[in-house]
This record gives C-alpha cells, structure tokens and sequence, in this order.
C-alpha cells in the first residue's frame, strides 16, 4: 500500500511541534530519485530542479520522493482506460436494492424506530460511537476559499456548519447520558475525527481553536488529512504548478480510508473502545450526526456498512444511486450515470424513477469492518475529474492559466467499498430529505442547494419542531421560520414548554424558555 509520507514534525523542547527544515538531498539520492522517474517517463518535473535554490530543491525532492511514479502512472491510466462494460454500453447488471435491504423511516413502525433509537442513545452512551466528517472537500462550486464547514448560511444566529454539528454531538451526549442516568462522574463522549486536506487543514484547525472547539473536549476532537496526487496532463504527465511543486489536488473522498490509517484514527477509536462509526459530508445542513436512529438500526442488524438514502429529486440531480451491481451493493455516481439508466421509470409505478435511492454520504461502519482497510484501500478505483489545472510548462518555464479542461485530477469515491460486502452486511435506511438531506453546494442565489435553500431547510423544520410541540407561530417579515438551537433539540424532542407559546418568526430558540 502506498503510503503517505508525514513530513516528521520534530518537537523543540517547550516549543510547538514545527517541520523540522527540509534538507537538499545528497547527490546520490536526488540521482536516484530522478532514475525512479524518468524510468517512468515523468523526469520533466526536473526540469528546473538545477536552477531552484537550495530550500526550494529540498522541498520539491520531498514532494516527489511522496510519490511513487510507477503507480501514479497505473492509477492514471486505469482511470483514463476502465475496462469496457462487455455489453452494448448501457450500465450492466443494474437494479435497484431489494427490499431486505432497504429500512425505510418512512414507513417503519414506529415502535421500531423508537426501538433503534433506544439502542443508539445506550451504544452512545457505552462511548462506544465515534463520527468521522469528510470536510476535505474544496468548495469550488459554492464560490468561497475557506472550508465549507466554516460557512455562514445566514441563519439569525450566523452559526456555521461546523457549530451546528458540534453542537448536535454534545446534545446528543447528553441525551444519552440522560437516558443512562449518568452522574456528573460519568462522562458519555463522541470523539469527532475531522478529515481534512491540504487546502482546508490550517484553516479549519484554526476556525475550531478560536471558537474553543464549540464547547466540546479539544481532547475528543481530532483533526487530521487525507492525502493528495499528482494532478495529471490529458498525455498522461504530472504537472508542475510551479517551478518547484507538483501540481496536487485532495486523493477524494475514498482517501478517508488510507487516511483513517496512517493519522492513527484507528488506533484512537480502538484505544477509546469505538464500535461503531458515523461518517458524513460536511455540507448537509440537516445531517444528524451521530444519529441514535441510524446507529441502532445499523448495530442491531450488524451489518459492516449501512448507508442514508433519500428519494432522488428528479433524474438530474447531482446525487449518486445506491443499488445492486452484480449483485453486490454500489453506486453509481451522477457524474458517471448514463442518461437511459438516470431515467429509466419504476415498471409497477410508472411515474416514478426505478433508480430513485439517493446517496447522501451518510454512512454507518463498523469498527470491526473498518480493521481489514489495509487488506483492501489500495485496491480501490480512481475516478477521473478533467479541469482546467494551472501548470507551468516545462520547456519554456512559462505559467499557463488553460481555457479549457487541460488534464485530469484522480479521486476515490468513499463508496466504492461498497460492492466489497455481501449484501447481508450491508443495509440502508430511506430518510424524509426535508428532515435530513439539504446539501449546501451552489453559491448564493444559485436557487438551488445554496446558502439560501440551507437556512429556509434548517428554519421550516425549526417551525415544524416548535408547532408539533404546541406552539403558535405569528410571522412577520419574509421568513416564517425558527431556527432552534440544537443545544435546545437535537430532532424536535424536548420542546414540551412550548405548549401554548406565541412564536413571532423569524425567531430564534437559544435558551430553555422559563
Ligand atoms: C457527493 C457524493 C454524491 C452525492 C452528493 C450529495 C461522493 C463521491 N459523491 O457528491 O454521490 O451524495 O455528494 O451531496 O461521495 N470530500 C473530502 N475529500 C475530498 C473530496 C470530498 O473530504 O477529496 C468530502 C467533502 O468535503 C464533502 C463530501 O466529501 O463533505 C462530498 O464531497 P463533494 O461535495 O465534493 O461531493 P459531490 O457533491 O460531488
């Protein structure tokens, strides 16, 4: 498996961990660097090695020696050459998942779903839950250069994405301590282990220490990075983006599972007796992390991975299908979907699409599951993402911003693990979306998935919380909505005082009304 080179942090006596300064390589070590790649074809990444000064050469040499060419190439062009599906093109041996495999809130009983939830509070509680969030993503569609978890959607309290979850990780501590009947001595916690990436790690580590991790533990929260390749040329070479770095984008989702490795997240949840796993996409205003719910149903069918659907808007949504390949659970992306199967209509219901399961990046493992990913993460497929990459090139040192798509940037998907498992390992629960799916992705005024459809989600279901619980909402105003914290409700529970209450919107549920 390859692995990820850290960079060794050396530790100053009483000072703070910094790099330790980058050494030029000898002669015979940058001779056999440069033999690895140009046995490789990619020796043009030397191509302005001689004239770099010698801080500047330390660090290129680094940079590549993280690399190995020879894979680089494998991955490229199996990525840029998949084998050919064997029959006519269209997508073979689809179906949608059975039934047996599929749990739907919708229209569970609702003494099951009581039950899951029982179940998940207590497997809290035990501090056998541990959430990891994928927020290596870089925000390019929504506009902004900060991490997408520091974005303000406009709420009236201005939370960002990254506080609204913290705080649904220590309401939901406290429900379950609550529901043990732990003393002050017991504490119940969920550790949050935060992927980030090259672009996003300073930024997001520094967001949570200026606002004190959002009343969690700094002990319980754990920052760390997911890898990076090489961006590649459409003729297949890597591209340098300046005359002494490689041109590098984040390995994608899928890097979670080499990451959770060499960051030792691993070892962290092992050490703390994690069971059971909670991984998510950063940008889901509605995302119930940690969800009792989800927890209990996935642990008490143990299965190895369980999956969150929602019902697919329309045939175009940029979502991906989860359904059955051969067989085997999987999914097939949006960007990778053809037209005929995105369209195809359900044979008993003919108004409705056949493959309407929804991803959602909101996925259960279990601890035991997540073990065996050194037996399998390297084998994972990489997905071609074509963009238009600032390069240098290398025969006349010139800085080219391309107009078009110039090369490609590789990424694993972190459900292609999925056909790894047999089907009765694997479950997947069908979600209500205005309670649990409003992905923030587009920038403002966009009208769809952007800043704007993010807060009206968040303040409807706020509405919908506080009216089940009793309360009269008078609106004035555009927005008619309430925003409640989820210090106050973690899903609507725990609003009994609100019985009989006058609520003029937009309003805001910060405290516990007297
Ligand atoms: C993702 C899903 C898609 C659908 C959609 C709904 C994947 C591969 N695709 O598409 O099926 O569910 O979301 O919202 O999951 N991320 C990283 N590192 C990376 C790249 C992404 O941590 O290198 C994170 C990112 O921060 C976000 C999540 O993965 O939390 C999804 O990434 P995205 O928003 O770029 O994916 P998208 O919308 O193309």
């Amino acid at each position: 498996m390859e692995t990820i080179k850290n960079v060794l942090h050396k530790l100053h006596p009483g000072g703070e961990g910094q790099e330790a300064a980058l050494k030029e390589p000898s002669p015979s070590a940058l001779q056999e660097l440069k033999e690895k790649y140009t046995k490789a074809g990619q020796d043009q990444v030397f191509a302005f090695y001689d004239a770099l000064e010698a801080p500047e050469k330390a660090t290129l040499y680094e940079q590549l020696s993280s690399f190995d060419p020879e894979h680089i190439n494998r991955i490229a062009d199996r990525a840029l050459n998949p084998p050919k599906p064997k029959d006519d093109g269209k997508q073979a041996g689809l179906e949608p998942l059975p039934e047996s495999a599929t749990a739907s809130i919708l229209d569970s009983k609702p003494e099951d779903v009581e039950k899951w939830y029982q179940t998940g509070l207590d497997l809290i509680a035990e501090n056998k839950v541990g959430v990891v969030l994928m927020a290596g993503g870089q925000g390019t569609r929504l506009g902004s250069s900060a991490p997408k978890g520091c974005f303000n959607i406009g709420l009236p309290s201005e939370k960002s994405l990254f506080q609204i979850q913290a705080e649904r990780i220590r309401k939901v501590q406290q429900l379950a301590s609550k529901k043990a009947g732990h003393g002050e001595g017991k504490q119940v916690v969920v550790p949050w282990y935060v992927m980030t990436s090259g672009p996003t790690r300073g930024p997001t580590e520094k967001y949570f220490q200026e606002n004190n991790y959002f009343g969690l533990e700094k002990e319980n929260v754990f920052i760390f990075e997911q890898g990076v390749l090489p961006c590649i040329s459409n003729e297949g070479k890597i591209l340098l983006e300046s005359k002494g770095k490689v041109a590098v984008a984040p390995d994608g989702n899928g890097g979670i599972y080499q990451a959770l490795v060499t960051s030792n997240v691993m070892q962290d949840m092992r050490k703390r007796g994690i069971q059971h796993i909670h991984a998510y996409c950063v940008d889901n205003c509605l995302v119930k992390v940690a969800d009792p719910v989800f927890i209990g149903f996935s642990a008490s069918k143990d299965v190895d991975i369980a999956t969150k659907v929602v019902r697919k808007r329309n045939a175009t949504e940029s979502v991906g299908l989860i359904l059955l390949k051969n067989g085997r659970p999987d999914v097939v992306e949006y960007s990778e979907i053809d037209k005929e199967t995105a369209e195809a209509k359900d044979a008993k219901q003919p108004d409705v699409l056949k493959f309407r399961a929804a991803n959602i990046v909101n996925h259960y493992y279990s601890f035991r599951f997540l073990e065996s990913i050194p037996d399998w993460a390297h084998k994972l497929p990489h997905h071609v993402a074509r963009k238009k990459i600032p390069y240098v090139n290398t025969s006349t040192g010139e800085t080219i911003k391309p107009e078009k798509p110039n090369g490609i940037k590789l990424e694993q998907f972190v459900f292609d693990v999925f056909p790894m498992l047999e089907l009765s390992k694997f479950a997947c629960m069908e979600v209500k979306r205005e309670d649990e799916f409003s992905p923030l992705k587009n920038a403002k005024g966009t009208g769809e998935d952007d800043p704007d459809t993010s807060k009206r989600d968040i303040m409807q279901q706020g509405k919908r919380w506080a009216q089940a619980a009793g309360a009269t909402i008078v609106s004035e105003g555009e927005s008619d909505g309430v925003e409640v914290s989820p210090l106050i409700s973690y899903g609507g529970e725990g609003l009994e005082n609100l019985k009989g209450k006058t609520i003029t919107a937009p309003a805001v549920l910060e405290k516990q009304w007297d």
